[in-house]
Parts: structure tokens; C-alpha cells; sequence
């Protein structure tokens, strides 16, 4: 850490953008050189001094002059930064990789070379699964879906979210159906779909087998614990469906409410399958007025995904059905929750609010839906005015630090990169509302911290960056033999409560920003997940979309 550094964003930055490198010495002036080793502009260091996230005594040179397409790195005090392109295709491969993602993730059908190529595997847990309250019960076929991460289970809240914050993006971003990333095609009722949908239906036809016949929905389908570290074709446990949760009907209803507002226009049949699904498990919470929380039975040890309450579960779904049929009783439904997450609650260990964004709080993504209705009334009004106050915080915060990032202190635990992702996201929003250059500078911050600009110098997707990690906690990389991941791998990031056995090698009282570590065997610091690339689909489409104006 003491060695002098110059952080920046690795991938690079849009033209029209602000770009900003962080430098952990002292210095009066840097310059940024092309490839051909040509200085191309000049400038001033300006010192800003030292935070609580990171410990770095930070000077800031900022080059948003620097519009030129081309390849390029920063060079001050006899130190060059890793490469960086401006270019208004800057995040084109970012994107692309970050989608495919979710196909190299796939469950069941297996991997081909032909669009998998060196991370080609075979069919994998597509057995029968059984109830583990009841297992000499029938087997059931809950086969497809994307693995939840560096696991093999398959977890319907987590799956219902990522998928949910892609397909606001489509809602929301029309470039995203226009992105190709080579999956397989799947026709639909005027051609093939776009591969986003493609691959969104590939995760929502496993929910709809998640989905019972009584509109309930199984926590969980997995193994009794985690697999070793094999392919997943190798992990041959006897797989358990867990009980039925009311966060997964509710999550699962929302999500399937919000993919029949995109999937209508392209495959009316699914659509309208996909709705009455919805309502159906509607209906089920309803009759289960009452939370029905979730915790892993005695004897078995995979993902939980446990919350404590479903407020936040439930308004999404109201919300998300309202916005799909515009029948007042979802409506009213939802206005109804807005007293528990509206009311001030400080000690809360998951704070919902009308902004909450997580893999269990959800009242977030419900709000979306309603801002996408496109009507005015006072919850819509409390709604926006709740978006415009958490990005002005963030924006605020964003102040506090000279990597320009809009985290605190306290937003560094498991999976620190998905809280970032989180305030993005709502920045992003915001920026639909009441478009904003101090809303876009955090949100360029914000990528530029996932991708280099950070007190660890590394970017933390992979294959994207000179200096990208690449020891993700995923079992089909450490098992197979190909040296490098496939690209475009969110990493959980920094997280100072350390909770797997690695955190005890890194030295104590460390600033929250630098406890991390880019080991296979460092769960709590480096797995990846669905719902942590998630957000950055959603953030990069809105990025796009804005700067383009
Ligand atoms: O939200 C609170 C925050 O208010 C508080 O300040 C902070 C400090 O303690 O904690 C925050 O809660 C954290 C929570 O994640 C937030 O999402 C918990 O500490 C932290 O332990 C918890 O970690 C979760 C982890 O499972 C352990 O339960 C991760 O979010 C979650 O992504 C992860 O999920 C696992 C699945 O179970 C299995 N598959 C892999 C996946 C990723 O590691
Ligand atoms: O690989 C598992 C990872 O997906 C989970 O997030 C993590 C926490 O539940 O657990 C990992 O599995 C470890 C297990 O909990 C304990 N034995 C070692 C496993 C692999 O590191
Ligand atoms: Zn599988």
C-alpha cells in the first residue's frame, strides 16, 4: 500500500464524460500520453487529503477536456497509471460481458462450445428434485435457471431480482435489446427475441417450475450443502426443493408482473402465462396475510437468503401488478405498506424505505414500476421526491472522499460492490426524473471505483481492465482448467466484516475500502453473484441512454 500509485478506471470513459485518476503521492502537474508514448494533455494535481474509506492521502488530476478518441494512460511524479480509451463505445465490451454473464451461469441444459468455448461444460442437476420437508414425496422437475454464483443453488428471491433489474433496464433504456452477446436464439412471435430477453426467459422459465399449481414458490432448490470445488456437471447430490417463502411468491410475482410488460410485445402466449402466474401467487399472499420468513432447516447448509420481514416484498409485487394491469386494488394495496417502510427506523439491520435494493429489500424496484406508469398521485410524488433525496445524498457523499465515491464507511460489508451498485442504480433513476450532471459525475465515480479507480488498484470485473482480479470464489473457474475466468465477473469487493477464514490475513484496522483479497478461497470478499452484475447492467444502459442527450 505504501508503494505510489496512480488509480483510474481501467476500461476508460465516454467523451462527453468527467474522467478523474487518483494519485497516492504527491505531485504538482500530470500528463496523460497516447499510445504512441505522445503527451496529449497536461494538468494541475490538486490535493484533496485523506478519508475514512479508503486511508489514501488522495491528490486528484481530472482530465475532462481529454476528448479524443484513442488509448491512453496518466503519468505524474515518474509513475504510469494502467491504460484507460476514451471512445464512445468505451463500455461496448463491459456491457457485452457483463450480460453474458448469465449464459456462462446457465444451469442444466449444459454449455456448448459454440458459444462457450473453452467454458464449455455438460447438462448439470437436471434430476428430479424433492420437497426436503418431504422427501419420499415425488420428484419434481425444477431444472434450468442460472447458478445463484460461486454455488450451485438456485435461489428464487436472488434469481427474481436480477432478473427484475435487467428488465427495468429494458423498460427503462431501449439500447439494451439492441445488445447481441452470442447466445443461442430463441424465436418468438415476429423472429427471435433479443438476446437480453433470451436470456432473462431462460432464468424465468425455472421460476415458473419454482411457481406451484397453488401459486406458492419454493424458497430454494439446491443440494443438502455446498458442492467441492467441481464442475457442475460433477455435483450429482440429491437435489431439495425448501419451503415455500412469502418473499418468493411476492418476488416472483413481481418479477413475472414486470416481464409481461416486455415480454407482451414479443411473445403473447408467455406473457400472458407469465401474468396469470403472477396473480396467482398474488393470491397465495393474500391467504398468507401473515409473513412466512425462511431459515435453512437443521441438516442442510446452503445460501439462506433469510429476511426478516416482507413488506418490502409485497409492496414490489402490488406495485409491479398495478403497473401491469393498472387495477386500483394493487394500487391501493401498495399505498397500504408505505407506513412501515416510510417510518423512520434507524437500528434497522435491512432498511427498506421507498429506495430499498438488495437481494431482500425490494420497495426499490416497486417504486420503479410506478414511477414507469407514468402517473402522478401522492405516493408517486413521495416516491420521486425519495429517489431525488437519496441521490443528493450520494451526490453529497460523494464529496467526501477524492475518489469522488458516493460509499460510506458503513456500506463495506459482504457484497459492498451490489451497495454500490444500489447507489448507482438510484442515481440513475434520478437522473430520469431531473437530469443532472452532479447525478452522472457519481455515477462515472462509481464505475470508475469498480473499475481500477480504487486504494486496491484493481478492477473488479474480469477481463476488463490491465489490472482486473481474477480469482473470483466461482466453482466451474477453480475447477476447470482454463486459467483465466470468463470476462465480465462482478466481485463481492472489499468488505470489512471479513467473514470467511482469509480475512485474518490481512493486517487489523485496515480502512473498510482495501479489506479484500483476490483469493478463490475468499467467499466474503471475492465470490460473484447474479444480482451483483446485475445493477451494472442496469447502470450501464442508463449511462448510454444519458449521454447520449
Ligand atoms: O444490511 C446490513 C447493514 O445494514 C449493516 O450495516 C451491515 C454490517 O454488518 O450488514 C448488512 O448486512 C449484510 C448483508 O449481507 C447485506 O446484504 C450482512 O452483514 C452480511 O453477512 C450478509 O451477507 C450475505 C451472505 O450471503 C451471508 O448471508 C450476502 O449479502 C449475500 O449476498 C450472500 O449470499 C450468498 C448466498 O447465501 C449463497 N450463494 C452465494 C451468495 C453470495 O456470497
Ligand atoms: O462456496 C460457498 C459460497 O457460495 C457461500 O457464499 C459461502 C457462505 O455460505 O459458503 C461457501 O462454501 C463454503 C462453506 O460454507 C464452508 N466450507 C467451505 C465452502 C467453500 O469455501
Ligand atoms: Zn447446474
Amino acid at each position: 500500500m505504501n508503494t505510489k500509485n496512480i488509480y483510474l478506471d481501467q476500461v476508460g470513459f465516454l467523451p462527453k464524460g468527467s474522467k478523474r485518476a487518483v494519485l497516492n503521492f504527491p505531485a504538482k502537474e500530470f500528463a496523460v500520453t497516447d499510445a504512441a508514448g505522445q503527451e496529449v494533455y497536461r494538468g494541475a494535481v490538486t490535493h484533496f487529503g485523506t478519508d475514512d474509506i479508503s486511508g489514501v492521502d488522495a491528490y486528484v488530476a481530472e482530465f475532462d477536456e481529454l476528448q479524443a478518441p484513442g488509448t491512453y494512460r496518466v503519468q505524474a511524479g515518474g509513475v504510469t497509471s494502467a491504460s484507460f480509451t476514451v471512445s464512445d463505445g468505451a463500455y461496448d465490451g463491459l456491457f457485452r460481458d457483463l450480460c453474458k454473464c448469465f449464459y456462462f451461469l446457465r444451469c442444466g441444459a449444459g454449455l456448448s462450445e459454440e458459444y462457450a468455448g473453452p467454458y464449455a461444460h455438460g447438462a448439470c442437476h437436471d434430476t428430479l428434485a424433492v420437497p426436503f420437508a418431504d422427501p419420499e414425496a415425488p420428484g419434481i422437475d425444477v431444472s434450468g435457471g442460472w447458478h445463484d454464483a460461486g454455488d450451485y443453488g438456485r435461489y428464487s428471491t436472488a434469481g427474481a431480482v436480477a432478473v427484475a433489474h435487467i428488465l427495468y433496464a429494458v423498460r427503462f433504456f431501449g439500447n439494451l435489446k439492441d445488445l447481441t452477446f452470442h447466445i443461442p436464439a430463441v424465436p418468438c412471435d415476429h423472429g427471435t427475441l433479443p438476446d437480453i430477453l433470451a436470456e432473462c426467459k431462460y432464468e424465468l422459465d425455472f421460476l415458473l417450475k419454482m411457481h406451484r399449481e397453488d401459486g406458492a414458490v419454493w424458497h430454494k432448490v439446491s443440494t443438502r450443502y455446498h458442492a467441492a470445488f467441481v464442475m457442475p456437471e460433477e455435483d450429482k447430490g440429491q437435489l431439495y426443493l425448501y419451503d415455500p417463502s412469502s418473499m418468493a411468491a411476492a418476488d416472483v410475482a413481481a418479477v413475472f408482473a414486470l416481464a409481461y410488460t416486455v415480454y407482451k410485445d414479443y411473445d403473447a402466449a408467455y406473457a400472458e402465462r407469465l401474468l396469470a402466474a403472477a396473480r396467482k401467487s398474488h393470491a397465495w399472499l393474500q391467504a398468507h396475510p401473515e409473513p412466512v420468513l425462511f431459515k435453512n432447516p437443521p441438516d442442510s447448509g446452503t445460501g439462506e437468503y433469510g429476511e426478516w420481514e416482507d413488506i418490502s416484498n409485497r409492496y414490489w409485487a402490488a406495485c409491479a401488478l398495478y403497473e401491469a394491469t393498472r387495477e386500483m386494488t394493487y394500487l391501493s394495496e401498495a399505498e397500504g405498506y408505505t407506513a412501515f417502510l416510510e417510518q423512520p427506523m434507524p437500528d434497522r439491520r435491512w432498511v427498506p424505505s421507498l429506495t430499498g435494493m438488495g437481494w431482500a429489500p425490494v420497495s426499490g424496484l416497486g417504486s420503479m414500476s410506478l414511477l414507469l406508469t407514468g402517473e402522478e398521485n401522492d405516493l408517486i410524488s413521495r416516491v420521486r421526491e425519495t429517489f431525488l433525496k437519496a441521490a443528493a445524498d450520494s451526490v453529497e457523499t460523494a464529496t467526501r472522499n477524492g475518489f469522488g465515491l458516493c460509499m460510506k464507511p458503513t456500506d463495506f460489508f459482504w457484497g459492498s460492490n451490489m451497495e454500490l451498485g444500489k447507489h448507482l442504480m438510484i442515481l440513475t433513476v434520478a437522473n430520469l426524473l431531473e437530469p443532472s450532471e452532479e447525478y452522472r459525475t457519481a455515477i462515472q465515480r462509481g464505475l470508475d471505483y469498480l473499475l481500477g479507480c480504487n486504494a486496491l488498484d484493481i478492477s473488479f470485473v474480469t477481463g476488463n481492465g490491465e489490472r482486473a482480479f481474477h480469482n473470483p470464489h466461482l466453482r466451474p473457474t477453480a475447477a476447470d482448467d482454463v486459467e483465466e475466468p470468463w470476462p465480465g465477473l462482478v466481485s463481492g469487493g472489499p468488505n470489512a466484516g471479513r467473514q470467511d477464514v482469509t480475512g485474518k490475513e490481512l493486517p487489523p484496522n485496515l480502512p473498510p475500502m482495501c479489506c479484500y483479497l483476490d483469493k478463490v478461497e475468499s467467499y466474503s470478499f471475492n465470490e460473484i453473484t447474479i444480482y451483483w452484475n446485475s445493477p451494472f447492467v442496469f447502470v450501464l444502459a442508463g449511462i448510454y441512454e444519458a449521454m447520449k442527450q
